[in-house]
């Protein structure tokens, strides 16, 4: 085999594992469910909190206040039978939109320190806030 037939052959095998990646990546994408955090923080100031976890359960936040940090990745889970939001009251900082019975979001803590209430939007009696530090 002279050299040159081997770099080519060396040159379609990468080819087509690029091509295999590209369509791994599509697929990935597509899963994506929940809207786009609207805003990232900044990298120096953030410290973000893996693991960060509200429940919805009986039309109640657990825990009601949530402490996190800012920029932190919250996710909340609905174990109700009824759909559930979890909704900043002030500004729209934050809102994981609509939480389908059995079914769990996330949303980005905002990145400016401070409390901030929420609220279901779905049922305003179901309240919490959110601390920010
Ligand atoms: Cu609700």
């Amino acid at each position: 085999m002279s050299p040159t037939r081997s770099r080519r052959m060396r040159n379609l095998t990468r080819g087509a594992a690029v091509g295999a990646a590209c369509a791994l990546l599509a697929v990935g994408g597509v899963t994506a469910t929940s809207a786009a955090p609207l805003s990232q923080p900044a990298a120096a100031s953030a410290v973000t909190v893996e693991g960060t976890e509200v429940r919805i359960e009986g039309f109640k936040f657990i825990p009601a206040d949530v402490k996190v940090s800012a920029g932190a990745t919250v996710t909340v889970v609905n174990k109700d039978s009824a759909p559930h939001t979890l909704t900043a009251t002030d500004g729209y900082a934050f809102d994981t939109g609509t939480i389908e019975a059995g079914k769990s979001a996330t949303f980005t803590a905002p990145s400016k320190p401070g409390s901030y209430d929420f609220v279901c939007s779905l049922h305003p009696q179901m309240k919490g806030t959110l601390v920010v530090s």
